[in-house]
């Protein structure tokens, strides 16, 4: 089951399940729900869509998808694959001993990577800063937790990223990856039994520049050096989260050092069991 938020034809911004090429908008208010964040919430959801009441299904061509996200905070991990430690080291001398410590350390790297107002769904434009020059997105599966920290769901991410700030001080991380813009999720959330086994995770990046592809690779999640659930718990350690929380689960691929996203390009994120997420690129 695909669940996903919507603005519908009249303009109104809905919850919806998506099947095939179409979406139905779920009359959340008959479950004494206000938000899809709170149906995710619901102790059996599939159980809990098929009581909602439907409206008509519109065609996905016709309406705008929205970031799958209500007020939940968005986490993320880093150093969670060996591309991502080798790419870091290169990045910053200096900080090369934290990046390789915290790929076998016990405590994994999680920071905060975005609230709401940062995040863009589907078709919609993700950030590059302007006072950064050194820029790529990072695919990463995300997990959709809910408050009592179960993966309920999947769905794609892009945890947008500065390495020339990154690199120049660790310390800088934040500015590095959060700010207007900077996290892609969606195009829905598919719930956890519809999702494929970790092994046949697959994560492919492609990023298109005028009429070129300029970087295309492909990885999957069993590459990763923890396990999802091992995330979600070290993300729960006295932190708790009453709408829920995403989280991204690191990056597998990350291009060369002489590449850098500019403006325009247009990145294409699929992950096995999801879909793909679309997101062309503004700087300024
Ligand atoms: O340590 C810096 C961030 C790492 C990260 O975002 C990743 O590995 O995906
Ligand atoms: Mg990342």
């Amino acid at each position: 089951m695909k669940l996903a938020k919507f603005k519908q034809p009249n303009g109104l911004v809905a919850a919806g399940i998506v099947e095939g090429d179409s979406i139905q908008a779920l009359d959340l208010s008959a479950g004494k729900f206000e938000a899809l964040s709170d149906l995710l919430d619901a102790k059996d959801i599939p159980a809990a869509v098929d009581y909602l009441p439907k409206r008509d299904p519109h065609s996905l061509d016709n309406v705008q998808l929205l970031p799958p996200i209500d007020r939940q905070e968005v986490w993320a991990a880093g150093v969670t694959y060996k591309r991502s430690q080798t790419a870091r080291m290169e990045e910053s001398e200096a900080a090369a001993s934290c990046y390789d410590r915290v790929y076998v350390a016990d405590r994994p790297e999680l920071f905060l990577k975005a609230t709401p107002h940062r995040v863009r769904g589907e078709g919609q434009e993700l950030r590059i800063r302007t006072d950064a020059t050194w820029n790529v997105p990072e695919p990463e599966v995300t997990l959709v937790l809910n408050s009592r920290m179960q993966i309920v769901g999947y769905t794609i991410g892009n945890d947008m990223s500065s390495r020339d700030i990154e690199g120049e001080n660790p310390l800088y991380l934040p500015q590095a990856k959060v700010y207007d813009q900077c996290a892609g999720l969606g195009p829905w959330i598919t719930l956890s039994s519809d999702m494929p086994p970790r092994e046949q995770m697959t994560i492919d990046l492609q990023i298109q520049r005028g009429d070129d592809v300029v970087f295309e690779q492909a990885t999957d999640a069993a590459q990763m050096a923890r396990s999802f659930e091992d995330l979600a718990s070290w993300l729960g350690r006295d932190n708790s989260f009453p709408n829920g929380v995403f989280l991204m689960t690191g990056t597998g691929i990350v291009p060369g050092s002489d590449f850098t996203l500019a403006a325009g390009d247009v990145v294409r994120i699929s992950i096995a069991g999801i879909g793909t997420l679309t997101n062309s690129i503004v700087q300024g």
